[in-house]
């Protein structure tokens, strides 16, 4: 389904996981910060609003888009937690960068999902214009930020039922 169709802050909380005793990463691109600070209060407001600690979440900035890749692995390789989020916005340019970018981003934390025992949820816009950016970091589309916070929740429950049976 498009996002036009689909708000992105919508969810149904009854089904969430309780996320009292979980910890998490989240790993921000200062690329289009007014857009990655936006989603980072999404990601923030859904673990709150899930029963998730503030001394639980911890942030970590990098420069750009690009950096998240390794920003997840040496936070998948340093921190003891449950799910890492990455937050980018790559607003389509003059050059090629914006494929070469996202599809480097989107492989090489695909790739990470792979490597690591944490699973990585990704949250990079990829929007040609930056008001479609702005409609998706908590304007009219919703906040892709709460979106990435239910997923990161979900994937955390999913690890830990079989971290718990070690
Ligand atoms: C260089 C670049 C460009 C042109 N555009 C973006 C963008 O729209 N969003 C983003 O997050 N980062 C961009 N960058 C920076 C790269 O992600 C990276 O930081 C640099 O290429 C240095 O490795």
């Amino acid at each position: 389904m498009a996002t036009v169709n689909k708000n992105l802050s919508h969810y149904d909380q009854s089904t969430i996981p309780n996320a009292a005793n979980m910890r998490f990463g989240i790993v921000v691109s200062e690329w289009n910060s007014e857009i990655t600070d936006n989603l980072y209060k999404g990601v923030e407001k859904a673990l709150l609003d899930n029963g998730a600690n503030a001394d639980n979440i911890v942030r970590w900035d990098v420069p750009g888009s690009f950096e998240l890749i390794y920003g997840a692995t040496l936070m998948g390789e340093r921190l003891d937690v449950d799910a890492i989020v990455v937050l980018g916005s790559i607003i389509q340019g003059e050059t090629r960068h914006f494929e070469f970018i996202s599809q480097a981003v989107a492989q090489g934390i695909k790739d990470l999902n792979m490597q690591i025992d944490i699973p990585i949820i990704l949250g990079v816009l990829t929007d040609d214009t930056l008001q479609q950016s702005i409609d998706r970091s908590g304007g009219k589309h919703g906040n892709k930020g709460i979106e990435c916070g239910i997923a990161a929740i979900k994937m955390a429950h999913l690890r830990n039922q079989f971290s718990d049976e070690e």
